[in-house]
């Protein structure tokens, strides 16, 4: 059989559904091959945007997302999307044509060591120098990226090998399973969660990627521990359901949940991943005591000391801690919850134009289903997606926070949609963001898929001004001029809202959700929020 016909089998079985990239001169027979196969091939108007749809795949599916592009500059415009799912722990296989093996000793065209270049992005990276590989390398990057803590792997294909006969063999795609954790260390957890005077959990992604949200609900509901959950793992307990829930913790400044932790002697940390939220901004004191519950152990951090690590399966951990600790009252940390709903509320009724950030935020929770999926871009818009909007069920509310790289939100929901096709999806992003990756609204309006962009328009990098403002009391190059948004989305045969007062909103909103079709709203966003949010949390009186 034809290598490049081996790999194509070898992808199926993995059960590859789709492959998001753009095609090339050195990966031509793969393309022939996928041809003659069932998986569908997204064709992207840029390989960034095809990686940042192979990420989110990823993270919504637990499988990994898989995305194609050719040599050189093919493959260096992959790079972005690969660093974020990486970092941001999302399954993904990325793939990358090669020039033929008899040229990549010398100056070449177009040729990259780029086993090397992705090296640094990913858990595994890997050149296939002979076809007999073939299954081998595959099932390995298949492996390695859905093993905790799942992230990225990169194949390098060159052309003269993906023509070469090769005899058809697979190898079993199959998956790991944790183990069970160490009795003594559930028995030592749960000594130091009963001893606790004011526990508290921070779950992080880990717990989404475990699948471990039911129990993690259960754990805090019959112990009667307060949770505060990062950005990615909104939705890991049921906000408006467990009155113990005190949202995300994340903003880079002190915030209602940051009391909690200063209040809180032991603190419990499930599937946390470090790069999300430095424990410096949560630990600064280093003189509480820190619950490790994982399937990893602990990275090492000077503010990150772990008293207990209870490795393994989390569903088992939590099961088996909180059936031998003894509960808590579940009261201290009420205040913090109460502050932060009336936060959300405050301004459901502001008619002000432009819109605030909490308004904007209001409607779009009234105007979408709890199963429906938000996934927000990077900027000030994220922060206040993160802090504020409600979110009932996990991996509908999508926010990339390791790498943290604007422009993933587009493309992110086209994947979405092809994900969940029985749900909506809605784009949350800034202007900025959004430019980085729009030609991908073409993609979503050829392949017929339905979502909804919702574009925070300030006109400027907000949350760089928000940060120099801060800083320094004077802002610094973050301005600029928009396309006429609406115009644009017709160019694309999209349809185009602009938001012209604040009553509009909600309307245009449920609107837009129904058209079937990519819709893009336009809604000026007022971002003197955002300085009053720092003053007022800088003024803070802990409500607890
Ligand atoms: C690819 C990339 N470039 C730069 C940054 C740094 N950065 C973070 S937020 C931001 C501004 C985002 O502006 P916009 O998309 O308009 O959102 P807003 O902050 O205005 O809501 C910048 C430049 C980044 N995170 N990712
Ligand atoms: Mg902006």
């Amino acid at each position: 059989m034809k290598a490049s016909d081996l790999f194509v089998k070898c992808l199926e079985n993995e059960g590859v559904e789709y492959i998001f990239g753009i095609p090339g001169e050195e990966n031509l027979d793969v393309m022939d091959s996928l041809l003659d196969s069932k998986i569908r091939f997204i064709t992207t108007r840029h390989e960034q945007g095809a990686a940042f749809m192979a990420d989110v795949y990823g993270r919504l599916t637990g499988k990994a997302g898989v995305c194609l592009g050719t040599l050189g500059p093919g493959a260096t415009n992959l790079i972005t999307g690969v660093a974020d799912a990486n970092m941001d722990h999302a399954p993904l296989v990325a793939i990358a044509g090669q020039a033929s093996t008899h040229r990549l000793h010398k100056e070449s065209h177009q040729v990259l060591d780029l086993e090397e270049m992705f090296r640094s992005v990913t858990k595994y990276s890997a050149r296939l120098l002979t076809p007999d590989i073939i299954p081998e390398v595959v099932r390995k990057a298949f492996k390695v990226s859905q093993t905790e803590k799942s992230g990225a792997a990169f194949i390098e294909f060159p052309e003269n090998i993906a023509e070469m006969d090769v005899e058809e063999s697979y190898i079993p795609a199959k998956q790991p399973v944790p183990p069970e954790p160490p009795e003594v260390r559930v028995e030592l957890a749960a000594k130091i969660i009963s001893d606790a005077k004011h526990p508290i959990i921070l779950a992080g992604n880990g717990v989404i990627r475990a699948k471990a949200w039911k129990q993690l609900h259960e754990f805090s509901q019959s112990l009667k521990i307060p949770v505060a959950n990062t950005f990615m793992a909104k939705g890991v307990v049921p906000f408006a359901k467990n009155p113990l829930a005190l949202g995300s913790a994340g903003l880079q400044a002190k915030d209602y949940v940051s009391c909690g932790f200063d209040r809180a002697d032991v603190i419990i940390c499930v599937g946390y991943d470090l790069v999300e939220y430095h424990p410096y901004l949560w630990h600064p004191t280093k003189d509480r005591t820190i619950i490790h519950i994982d399937a990893m152990p602990a990275e090492v951090d000077a503010h990150y000391e772990v008293a207990a690590g209870v490795l393994g399966d989390i569903k088992h951990s939590l099961l088996r801690i909180a059936k031998i600790a003894t509960p808590h009252t579940g009261n201290a940390m009420r205040g913090l919850r109460k502050a932060l709903v009336e936060d959300m509320g405050m301004h459901k009724e502001n008619l002000g134009f432009p819109v605030t950030p909490q308004k904007i935020i209001w409607d779009l929770r009234t105007a979408m289903e709890l199963e429906d999926i938000a996934i927000s871009d990077v900027g000030a818009h994220k922060m206040w997606m993160s802090r504020m909007f409600r979110c009932e069920v996990p991996n509908t509310c999508i926010i990339s926070n390791g790498f943290a790289s604007m422009g993933i939100a587009v493309p992110g929901a086209i994947a979405a949609k092809l994900a969940h096709p029985d749900r909506k999806v809605v784009a949350v992003t800034g202007d900025a963001g959004f430019l980085m990756n729009s030609q991908e609204i073409e993609v979503a309006m050829r392949e017929n898929i339905p979502i909804v962009i919702l574009i925070w328009n300030d006109s400027a990098y907000g949350l760089i001004e928000w940060k120099q403002m801060n800083q320094f009391g004077r802002k610094s190059n973050i301005d600029f001029t928009n396309p006429d948004f609406v115009k644009y989305a017709e160019a694309f045969g999209a349809k185009g809202y602009r938001i012209e007062k604040t009553e509009d909103l909600l309307p245009t909103l449920k609107k837009a959700l129904e058209d079937n079709t990519v819709s893009i709203i336009d809604c000026p966003v007022d971002y003197s929020e955002n300085l009053k949010l720092t003053e007022k949390m800088g003024e803070m009186v802990c409500p607890i």
